[in-house]
């Protein structure tokens, strides 16, 4: 499962291509590129962990396709370093300003580029190790709120820019704190963790989201998606977690562990507060309606 990190090399001199290619080929996946049109091909299609940059080549300067990297979202976050003949300490420091990771002067040795490349590699590895801790719920493993807020807003704008629907369900467990206080809290994690593994299979289409929005409330968005559709799902999801048959003795809705679900999808001229603040009153109309049910906000 340890995939091998990509390294790109961009050089028109195939030597340096050959030589930094052999050197780094028993640790990555290494691809090649022969100017700085194919640098960006390269980098935009496989996205590479990491880029070994030459600075001068004929069609484009490894500066310019640096700063196209930067522009472009798919390829922004991609660490590079530049191996080049220019070793004036203004061209480095401009290299490093553009955000190059580090600056490897020509001739090179190969045990310090090799050693640069490992410790390049192993930083972009935290980080995306802390990205994806600041993103996740530990419990649940679920997207946590963070993460939903950044997808909500994303979304919510691709649904206006498109004008296409938008569909947004709260789900809280019923009777929580009966199930703690009668099972004891690890039960209730354990429970909990059931109903998120559950939630997050029935939302499985590109861009729907299942995360945690605190406690014992889950959040699902579901972009693309119309009300009918949304509210079918729920209530599909309401019913498969009905069916896991969690025993809640101390529940007064049900022998089983219930959840009630509240929904809405956008309405026109409505912001992301005004449809999270809908589905919310819709998930308390759920709860005082007896529990265990999906209300949806009617569609005009
Ligand atoms: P309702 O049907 O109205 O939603 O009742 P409820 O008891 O579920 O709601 P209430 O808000 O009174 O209690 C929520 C409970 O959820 C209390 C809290 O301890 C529990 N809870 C929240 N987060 C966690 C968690 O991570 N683990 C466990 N075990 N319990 C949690
Ligand atoms: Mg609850």
């Amino acid at each position: 499962m340890n995939a091998l990190q990509k390294v790109l090399v961009a050089d028109d001199d195939a030597i340096n291509r050959e030589v930094l290619a052999e050197l780094l080929k028993p640790e990555y996946t290494v691809l090649l590129a022969k100017d700085g049109t194919q640098a960006l091909d390269r980098a935009t299609r496989h996205v590479p962990d990491l880029v070994l940059l030459d600075v001068m080549m004929p069609d484009m300067d490894g500066f310019e396709v640096l700063r196209r990297l930067r522009a472009d979202p798919r390829t922004a976050d991609i660490a590079v370093i530049f191996v080049s003949g220019l070793g004036r300490p203004e061209d480095e420091a401009q290299g490093l300003k553009l955000g190059a990771s580090d600056y490897i002067a020509k001739p090179f040795n190969a045990t310090v580029v090799m050693a640069r490349v490992a410790l390049h590699l192993q930083m972009v590895r935290q980080r995306r190790m802390l990205e994806h801790l600041a993103h996740v719920d530990g419990l649940t493993e679920l997207a946590n709120r963070r993460r939903f807020d950044e997808v909500f807003e994303a979304e919510y704008q691709r649904a206006r820019r498109r004008d296409t629907p938008l569909s947004l369900a709260l789900l809280d467990i019923d009777s929580f704190k009966q199930y703690n206080d009668h099972y004891g809290h690890p039960a209730g994690d354990r429970a909990l963790r059931a109903v998120a593994r559950t939630a997050d299979a029935f939302v499985r289409r590109p861009g729907d989201l299942a995360a945690r929005y605190g406690g014992e409330e889950l959040v699902l968005l579901m972009p693309e998606t119309d009300a009918a559709h949304a509210r079918g799902l729920a209530d599909r999801l309401r019913d498969a977690l009905n069916r896991l048959a969690i025993a809640h003795v101390a529940s007064p809705v049900a022998p089983v562990l219930t959840v009630s679900v509240g929904g809405a999808t956008l309405l026109p001229g409505e912001d992301t507060a005004a449809l999270f603040a809908a589905a919310d009153a819709h998930l308390y109309r759920a709860k005082q309606a007896g529990r265990n049910r999906v209300v949806w906000r009617a569609t005009p």
